[in-house]
């Protein structure tokens, strides 16, 4: 048994369902977390719906049911990818990615709905972003200053400036695609030749004394977990360094991040294969407190699971 001050849940934190891409976001005094959903044992990524879970104590986890799903976008022809959820205006904007009908690629949609865990209904009643082909993996984030940002893409990194609405984006400054520098997103060098760095998908926007993190799964199959940093949310992002090797345990070879502060400390979500049974498409979200360190870099975490 841990002591209070580090108690924490077993992980993987959630083992009645498979879950995956963890978004966490905290409202009031409860950490909400926003997860894909794998389906059964099969050779790609069978994911219908997105579930909602929450915790006061990240030791006891709350099932907030699925009250958002493939269906709930019109416009949708399935395939419900990772996620995030923002509170603003008394309102929650849920963003996602699911192929679309009209292009089959995927598309980045937004749902909106006046609670935490719902119901959600299809904000636009179309993509937010229907652009490159790559729009997957939407992570949003308000800086101090109210300007909101949405990134988001594999291979690609791109972002919009989101207007206040937080449904519309600043059409001026339009859709930024962002330069992958060595410098910003460090050289990889697994299929070198294919892309210019090691960024590869599920960026995760988060921001600590002044300075602005970008955390990314990257290098190619099998992902570790990387970051950069910038002094502004847009960049110029300077590489930093592995924030956790790639998991050996369970065979899931994609991962995640999701960075949150919650009551005084700070936890890196993220998912693994490590339920019974699981694999790379039955994945399981897991958590992980962090300390950074004194200059303000994370350090290299070790899975609990591993
Ligand atoms: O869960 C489906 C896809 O796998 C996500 O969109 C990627 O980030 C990877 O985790």
């Amino acid at each position: 048994m841990f002591a209070a001050a580090t108690a924490f849940a077993q992980n993987p934190i959630i083992q009645t369902i498979y879950t995956a891409d963890p978004a966490p976001m905290v409202y009031k005094d409860t950490l909400f977390l926003y997860t894909g959903h794998d389906e059964d044992k099969s050779t790609w990524f069978t994911m219908k719906d997105w579930h909602i879970f929450s915790t006061t104590d990240m030791v006891n986890w709350t099932d907030r049911g699925s009250p958002l799903s493939t269906g709930t976008f019109e416009w949708s022809k399935g395939d419900a990818w990772a996620a995030q959820t923002i509170p603003r205006n008394g309102k929650f904007y849920w963003y996602i990615c699911t192929k679309e009908k009209t292009t089959n690629r995927m598309a980045i949609g937004v749902a909106v709905s006046d609670s935490p865990t719902g119901p959600f209904k299809d904000a636009l009643g179309k993509p937010l972003v229907s652009n490159s082909g790559g729009d997957i993996d939407p992570t949003v984030f308000i800086d101090d200053d109210g300007q909101a940002y949405l990134y988001w893409g594999n291979p690609d990194l791109w972002y919009v400036k989101l207007n206040p609405d937080m449904t519309s984006f600043d059409q001026k400054t339009g859709i930024i695609k962002v330069p992958l520098t060595k410098e910003g997103f460090h050289f990889r060098i697994k299929n070198a030749d294919k892309r210019p760095s090691a960024y590869e998908e599920g960026p995760w926007l988060y921001k600590r004394k002044g300075l602005y993190y970008l955390l990314y799964p990257a290098g190619g199959v099998p992902e570790h977990l990387a970051y950069s940093t910038a002094k502004s949310a847009t960049g110029p992002w300077i590489y930093r360094d592995t924030i956790m090797h790639e998991i050996k345990k369970g065979g899931a070879f994609t991962n995640h991040p999701g960075l949150i502060d919650y009551k005084g400390r700070t936890y890196l979500f993220y998912h693994n294969g490590a339920l019974p049974g699981g694999g790379g498409f039955d994945r399981s979200v897991c958590a992980e407190e962090i300390h950074f360190n004194p200059d303000g870099s994370i350090p290299v975490i070790t899975p609990t699971t591993e």
